[in-house]
Formats: structure tokens, C-alpha cells, sequence
């Protein structure tokens, strides 16, 4: 990255303090992400999050941009009604000089630029039961929030998200094709996702038949998109907002589990430690529920496991696809690494099957 290309971007914002310089920052597989630090002179650095945005994933910047300036200042007003604190609970997009909601640089890119939530610790794994309950605390209350947005205003900003059917063709498609001649390699883990198609429509036939309802959703509920309060350790503000559309809620508390429900990073390589944890999927299921406090109808309670399976199922799918196309779309850091990642998944999936009642009987339990 150019470092004067950040400098570039960063001179269109009125800063609050002289700029002390910027570092990568996170772990996140879609934006490119640097925390910028500020430096009053006296008292503690005001830092910010500077993103750019990826443009092969979300090609409509501004949608994007629009979605995200409507959901941030909807949950600041109702934090505010809440008596909350909407610098802590509620991200929020800084305009330009130029009065916009984001700057597009030369090459059409578009970065954007947020107050960086001070106080607060993002993990990258489930270090305590009661961290990840946390977390499904907020993730439910995040759902509940958004219960009254207006869902007809919202940008697709990627159609078919979570459309796991059409995943699967997409699957089908780059399999046949086959452009790297990579199949060959990877056979189980094809088989293994081909004995599956059936699972596949579970979550848009229940949604067809008008069992499950379409809501406000965030739709990539990874542990590392909410922030937890650094002393309480309770969520505090959950972020990537990219993705938030209309959705099923089954799958903002399946993605949670998929991430969060085991002790393993996503792309380890050894699979005997790679082990769905069904207490952490209670714990979870806990938080969720109590954070979403009443908004999940009977039948979507009924459907979480589900939610967990798939959403496992197609992510696995997706890295498979991802490593077959020769890894264009999730940022790897080695090659193989999309393999190994679709391998996690796949090993979590068929755990959960292997314990799928029990899933059933403690989301009933909870209910
Ligand atoms: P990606 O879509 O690439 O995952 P994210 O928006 O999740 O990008 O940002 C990447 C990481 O940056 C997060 O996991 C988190 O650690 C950090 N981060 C993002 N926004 C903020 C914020 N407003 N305050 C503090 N940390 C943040
Ligand atoms: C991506 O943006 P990030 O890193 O939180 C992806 C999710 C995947 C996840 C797998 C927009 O999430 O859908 O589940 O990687 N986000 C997008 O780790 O595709
Ligand atoms: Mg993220």
C-alpha cells in the first residue's frame, strides 16, 4: 500500500489533532483496514478506523455508503432514546470536507473513516464461555434494534448473500469449469459438500413456505464483528455493517456458531482440534435469545440449529469455490489457505450433525 495514497485520503477529513501516522489493523478477509492515530498536543491520541472499501466484493460504493449512514444513525438515535452512550454503542461514518459520506480515491476505490471505539477488546476466538455468551447478547439485541428499521430503504449490497442455493450452482459452476485444475486435489471435500445439496434449500424452502419471516439482519455475526467492553466485557457495539440487508434470523446466530463454537482458528490446519462445542452453542444460544428478548417467533427459534449447519455449510462452500477459482475473493495469507479454511468448516459441519438433537433440544430449552 502507498503510504502517501493514506495521506491522500486522510487530508480530505478535518482531523481533530495532528496526524502521527497509521497501521494495518485487524483481521477481517474483505477491506483493507488501518487504525490512524492523532496526536493532541497534550493528553492521549484520538484514534480513528480508515477502511477501503473492496470494490470486487461491494461494487456499489454508494449503496454501500447509504446503507451504512441510514443503519449508524438509526442505532445512534435509539441508543441515545435508551439512555445510552452512542459513541460506545453505535459506529459512526465521519463526512469529508466535501461533505461526504466517503472519499474515492484515483484508481475509483472508496475509504471511509470512523472514530475508533476506545475501550473496548474485538477477539479473534471464544476465550471464555462467558465472552461468547456476550457476544450473542449483543448480536440478538443488534437484530431486535433494528426490528423497526425500514427494511425498503435498504441497498442489497449483495444480492443473494445468503442465498445458499444459488451458492451451490455458483459451487457447480466453478467446479465444472474447474480454472486452476485444482478439483482433482480436493475430491472429499467435494464429496462432502455434494451429498449435502439437499440441505441447502432447508432455510429458503422454511422462508418460501412463509414459516421463516425476512428481518433486518447483519449477516457476517463473526466473534471479531462485535466489540466487547475491555473491564465488563459485555458487548458493546457491533461492527461491519457491510452486510446488513434483509435476512433470516437463523443465519446472523448460525454464523455467530460457525466462528465462535469451537477452539480453533478458522484456518487450522490440524483438524483433530477442530471440534464443535456444544456448550459454547448453548451459551451462545443464551445470550442470543436473550439479547433478541422476545422479537424470534416459535418457528425461527425452532430453525437456529439449522442456521448453524448452513451457514457452516456454505462457508465451507464458499472457501471451496474461493480456492477452485484460485483465491479471488477472501484475502488469503499463504496459499492453501482457503483449503484449510473450507476444511474447519466441513469438519464443524459434520460434527453438528453428529449432535444436531441436542442443538434442537437446547434451543427449545431456551426458548
Ligand atoms: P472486514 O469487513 O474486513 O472484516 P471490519 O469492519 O470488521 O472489516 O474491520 C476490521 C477490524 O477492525 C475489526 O475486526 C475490528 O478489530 C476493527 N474495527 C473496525 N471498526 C472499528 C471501530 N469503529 N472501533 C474499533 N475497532 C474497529
Ligand atoms: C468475510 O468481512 P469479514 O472478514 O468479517 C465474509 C463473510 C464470511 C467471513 C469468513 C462480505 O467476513 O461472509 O463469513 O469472511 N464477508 C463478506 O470468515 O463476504
Ligand atoms: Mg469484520
Amino acid at each position: 500500500m502507498d503510504q502517501n495514497l493514506v495521506y491522500e485520503v486522510l487530508s480530505h477529513y478535518d482531523l481533530p489533532a495532528p496526524l502521527a501516522g497509521f497501521v494495518p489493523y485487524g483481521y477481517g478477509h474483505i477491506n483493507d483496514t488501518f487504525c490512524v492515530l492523532t496526536q493532541p498536543r497534550e493528553g492521549d491520541c484520538i484514534r480513528f478506523i480508515l477502511q477501503r472499501m473492496n470494490p470486487k466484493v461491494f461494487p456499489d460504493t454508494n449503496a454501500l455508503m447509504e446503507n451504512m449512514v441510514g443503519v449508524t444513525t438509526f442505532l445512534r438515535k435509539h441508543v441515545v432514546q435508551q439512555g445510552g452512550n452512542p459513541d460506545r454503542e453505535a459506529m459512526q461514518i465521519l463526512f469529508t470536507k466535501e461533505n461526504t459520506s466517503f472519499y474515492t480515491d484515483e484508481e475509483g476505490n472508496g475509504w471511509r473513516l470512523m472514530p475508533f471505539i476506545e475501550g473496548t477488546v474485538c477477539l479473534q476466538a471464544a476465550e471464555t464461555p462467558a465472552l461468547f455468551e456476550a457476544s450473542g447478547k449483543a448480536f440478538g439485541r443488534f437484530q431486535r434494534m433494528l426490528g423497526s428499521y425500514p427494511a425498503e430503504t435498504l441497498k442489497e449490497t449483495i444480492p443473494g448473500f445468503h442465498d445458499t442455493e444459488k451458492r451451490f450452482e455458483r459451487f457447480m459452476t466453478v467446479l465444472n469449469a474447474d480454472p486452476m485444475g485444482r478439483a482433482k486435489e480436493v475430491q472429499s471435500e467435494i464429496n462432502f459438500l455434494l451429498a449435502r445439496q439437499k440441505d441447502c434449500s432447508v432455510a429458503l424452502e422454511a422462508h418460501r413456505q412463509g414459516i421463516l419471516p425476512l428481518r433486518v439482519t447483519h449477516n457476517d455475526t463473526k466473534l471479531n464483528n462485535v466489540l466487547l467492553d475491555r473491564n465488563t466485557l459485555e458487548g458493546i457495539c457491533v461492527i461491519d455493517l457491510d452486510t446488513v440487508m434483509p435476512g433470516l434470523s437463523m443465519n446472523d446466530f448460525g454464523d455467530s456458531i460457525r466462528f465462535g463454537a469451537n477452539h480453533c482458528a478458522e484456518d487450522e490446519k490440524d483438524l483433530s482440534k477442530v471440534n464443535f462445542d456444544l456448550s459454547l452453542f448453548e451459551v451462545f444460544t443464551r445470550g442470543f435469545l436473550e439479547g433478541a428478548a422476545g422479537t424470534l417467533t416459535e418457528a425461527e427459534i425452532r430453525y437456529l440449529p439449522w442456521g448453524a449447519r448452513l451457514m457452516t455449510l456454505e462457508c465451507g462452500m464458499r472457501f471451496l469455490t474461493d480456492y477452485l477459482e484460485g483465491d479471488v475473493y477472501f484475502r488469503t495469507t499463504y496459499p492453501g489457505q482457503n483449503l484449510d479454511r473450507c476444511r474447519t468448516q466441513f469438519k464443524l459441519v459434520a460434527d453438528m450433525e453428529s449432535v444436531f438433537a441436542k442443538m434442537e433440544a437446547i434451543c427449545a430449552a431456551h426458548a
